[in-house]
């Protein structure tokens, strides 16, 4: 704990030495937004909580992201639907999280900088030569690559995003696929994947963490940067190389709705009177036990609401191939990904013999997954 302390020390005085990119501080724009000092800290609590780390490194969470404005990023768009950058951005009202963002010295994104044309191709070419090998580049969307490059050109010269993404991961100090698309292809790679839509990680040489999600939360992306911030380095990752500190357990192992699981208490049909009385989705086709994401603690919008609390299941929107393996979404998984994926192990049967039996079956889940991702692993 106390090297821990002390690495961060360094880590934040090494921050400080970095020029300041921006005017004013992180405070006067909280405070101008009607935010207390007394929210930032507890708004830093939560972070650290949710970075996983002890509650007394909540002040060095605070003062790095204090120091968010020495961060050059460079955050760009490919095959996808701004989903992930609107999560981030279109809150009613600005969140803590949406304005540190607004803090850092955001280089280059196209959904919310001014320039466009030629004047945007040169903002971005120069930040990648003025920071190079400091900045932190972000991606978002599938990228259509080797002979199918051509089916997403982007700027003034037509330059392909398979090339713009390259160049930027080049001279990348950190590299992140922000959402399902970035990090494994998503909507536009499912099947047939008439693009040829790779993930950023098919793409580059470099390491690449996956943030997936589609989208993945605000707290997932600002958690990302702060760790980025505070460390200095990549933080531990599953195989399928995702952040361990937001997704290591399933959807299903937090769940509000768990207990009614465990009770085989089951919404059969939506609209009845399991649905109102807040049941479990599984039936309805909830993939929460083959997910791993964070969404039952952190939710969407401000905490508000996450899928499940608004009455449909989990999709599966974090883990790869989803749109081709989990579907159809509205019915249970069951026997077809385990006869397309697994060969057959496991079986939805159970799952009218109470929640016991669906148990037996999640423990297949458990085990599959980590077959996949290991299978995965060896593939790559
Ligand atoms: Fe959309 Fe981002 Fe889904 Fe993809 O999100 S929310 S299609 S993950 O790349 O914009
Ligand atoms: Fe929650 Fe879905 Fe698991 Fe039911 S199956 S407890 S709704 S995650
Ligand atoms: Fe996606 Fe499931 Fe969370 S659908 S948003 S991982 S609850």
């Amino acid at each position: 704990m106390k090297d821990l302390q002390n690495s961060l020390d360094l880590r934040l005085a090494q921050l400080q030495a970095l020029p300041k990119m921006k005017d004013g501080s992180i405070m006067d724009a909280l405070k101008s937004h009607g935010f207390s000092r007394r929210d930032f800290m507890k708004w830093a609590g939560s972070m650290t909580a949710l970075l996983a780390l002890p509650a007394s490194l909540a002040p060095s969470v605070a003062k790095a992201a204090e120091m968010a404005d020495r961060l050059p990023v460079i955050w760009l768009h490919m095959a996808e639907c701004t989903g992930c950058s609107e999560s981030l951005l279109r809150s009613d009202a600005p969140t803590i999280d949406s304005l540190i963002f607004d803090y850092i010295s955001l280089e280059y994104h196209e959904t919310v900088m001014a320039a466009s044309g030629w004047q945007a191709e040169e903002n971005l070419e120069g930040a990648i030569e003025k920071y190079k090998g400091q900045y932190v580049l972000m991606v978002e969307g599938g990228i259509p690559a080797g002979q199918n490059a051509f089916y997403l050109s982007i700027g003034p010269e037509g330059k392909t995003g398979e090339a713009h993404a390259k160049h930027a991961a080049e001279h990348a100090a950190a590299i992140f696929a922000i959402g399902t698309c970035s990090s494994f292809g998503g909507i536009q790679a499912a099947a047939p994947n008439p693009t040829g839509a790779m993930p950023l990680h098919k793409v580059t040489n470099k390491p690449v963490i996956n943030v997936p999600g589609c989208p993945p939360s605000e707290k997932n992306i600002v958690g990302n940067v702060l760790h980025y911030l505070l460390f200095g380095t990549l933080p531990a990752l599953d195989s399928y190389n995702r952040p361990k500190w937001a997704y290591g357990h399933r959807i299903h192992d937090l769940c509000e709705r768990r207990g009614h699981f465990d009770a085989g208490e089951f919404v059969e049909t939506f609209g009845d009177e399991g649905a109102k009385k807040g049941y479990c989705l599984y039936k309805v086709g909830c993939k929460g036990p083959y997910t791993f994401n964070n969404c039952s603690q952190e939710r969407f919008n401000s905490h508000t609401s996450w899928p499940i609390q608004a009455g449909h299941g989990c999709i599966g929107c974090s883990e790869p191939n989803f749109w081709d393996n989990m579907g159809p979404f509205e019915e249970p998984l069951g026997d077809r990904l385990y006869k397309s994926v697994f060969g057959g192990l496991g079986s939805d049967a159970v799952a009218d013999k109470i929640g016991i039996g669906v148990l037996a079956l999640t423990g297949v889940a458990i085990a599959a997954h980590a077959v996949i991702a290991s299978a995965k692993k060896a593939e790559e």
